[in-house]
């Protein structure tokens, strides 16, 4: 059992631009959030104003002793039209990632996390092919401004969560009316509404891949050295006994086909936050007597060990975990919950994986989609009312790991 970590070894917390910076009126998910019929609990509104505050909040975070940060550039503030991009919104987040290379932080960007601007679902969203091409093109323009600052590139974050969303959570459609209006909201039909989220077909699937290829193409001529990677949202998927066939079959259409497309990568971006188990008669819930998350998740801190593993044996590249924690109001399970999480990647690398660092989702506590602001994964808190900041002792305890680069 080793506690050490690799020289170099990059330690960091993640955000999304969405989910901490405020006010993203020129993306799609800020015109769902107001819908009569909104599937969101809360609209996003001010976040926890990232966007401004980003010095202050990368100053708690060089004072963690984290050496990188991860975090979203907006597709919908930098080409809030077709082919129309804001010079001041790149000039933004170049200041972000001055300021971060500033503070000890190396920038690990990610071009999409979730949100994409409004015009792009008028022009059939993540289901039609030309979206490949104008991410990419839109990528090609943030590596131009942004590459040189730049230490990793996450194209696309969870590139399967949409099938996902549409296998596991949402068979029985997001809500007619809720559909309808949206898509009246974003210009286009029912028929034709693929927003990332609600793009959980096959043709999007492929849509989504291609994306990444393309992006992937564009950031490299751009800046060869650049590594650059996708994520993917992985839980350990366990079989019971007879739930052998069901579990693959699953984990290809969720895992395998999406890790096979990493295999030209630079690195595979892990995230992982929980197991999820199956029988001959498909998933399963929480096992009894295995306590849960806010999030409904069983609390398996050790599922990123299994989860590091498999990526590696299917996509055959180097690994990055670029998001693992746990939604809860009790922070010393939050505690307990990263010394196994980090216990297995330091096995894992023991064992030879070759992982290149650990982000912790997430720095704040922040927006957490669909459900608003109840779900807490921030090692740090805010007060929405004042903006006031605090840190958690899961983060002090975090802080001394990322310090010493070992486990103490
Ligand atoms: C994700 C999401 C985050 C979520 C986190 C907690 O990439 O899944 O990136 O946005 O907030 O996973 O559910």
């Amino acid at each position: 059992m080793s506690n050490v970590f690799p020289e170099g070894f990059l330690w960091g917390t993640a955000t999304a631009a969405h989910q901490v910076e405020g006010n993203n009126t020129h993306s799609d998910f800020w015109a769902m959030e107001h819908l009569p019929d909104t599937v969101f609990a809360e609209p996003s509104g001010d976040a926890i104003d990232h966007y401004h505050r980003y010095p202050e909040d990368m100053a708690l975070l060089q004072e963690l002793g984290f050496n990188s940060y991860r975090f979203s550039v907006e597709w919908a503030r930098i080409e809030p039209e077709d082919g129309r991009f804001s010079t001041a919104a790149l000039d933004h987040y170049r200041r972000m990632c001055e300021a971060s290379l500033a503070h000890g932080l190396k920038p690990v960007l990610t071009y999409h996390h979730f949100t994409s601007p409004r015009w792009t679902v008028s022009q059939g969203g993540w289901n039609n092919m030309v979206i490949a091409e104008k991410f990419a093109r839109y990528a090609g323009v943030v590596t131009q401004h942004l590459g040189d600052l730049t230490e990793a590139v996450c194209t696309i974050n969870e590139v399967n969560i949409p099938r996902m969303a549409a296998m596991l959570w949402m068979a029985d459609g997001a809500g007619d009316t809720f559909v309808q209006q949206a898509a009246q909201a974003l210009h286009t039909t029912p028929e034709q509404f693929a927003p990332f989220m609600f793009a959980g077909s096959v043709q999007a699937r492929d849509v989504i891949i291609a994306a990444h290829h393309q992006a992937r193409a564009a950031i490299k001529a751009e800046r060869p050295s650049l590594p650059v990677g996708l994520t993917i949202a992985m839980s350990d998927m366990q079989a019971l006994p007879g739930g052998e066939a069901e579990r693959d079959r699953m984990r290809w259409e969720l895992q395998d086909v999406f890790l096979e497309a990493a295999r030209e990568d630079d690195f595979v971006g892990v995230q992982t936050y929980t197991r999820e188990r199956y029988g001959a008669e498909g998933g399963l819930g929480p096992e009894e007597g295995v306590a849960t998350t806010q999030m409904g998740y069983e609390f398996w801190p050790q599922a990123i060990g299994a989860t590091l593993r498999y990526a590696s044996e299917v996509a055959g590249v180097p690994l990055m975990v670029t998001e693992n924690g746990i939604g809860t109001t009790d922070d010393g399970r939050r505690l307990a919950y990263y010394q196994t999480a980090l216990q297995s990647v330091a096995d894992c690398l023991q064992d030879g994986l070759d992982v290149r660092g650990y982000f912790a989702w997430s720095a704040f506590d922040n927006f957490e989609w669909m459900l608003g602001y109840r779900p807490t994964f921030g090692l740090i808190a805010v007060d929405r009312a004042t903006q006031q900041r605090t840190i958690k002792p899961s983060a002090r305890w975090l802080s001394q790991v990322a310090k010493a680069n070992r486990l103490v």
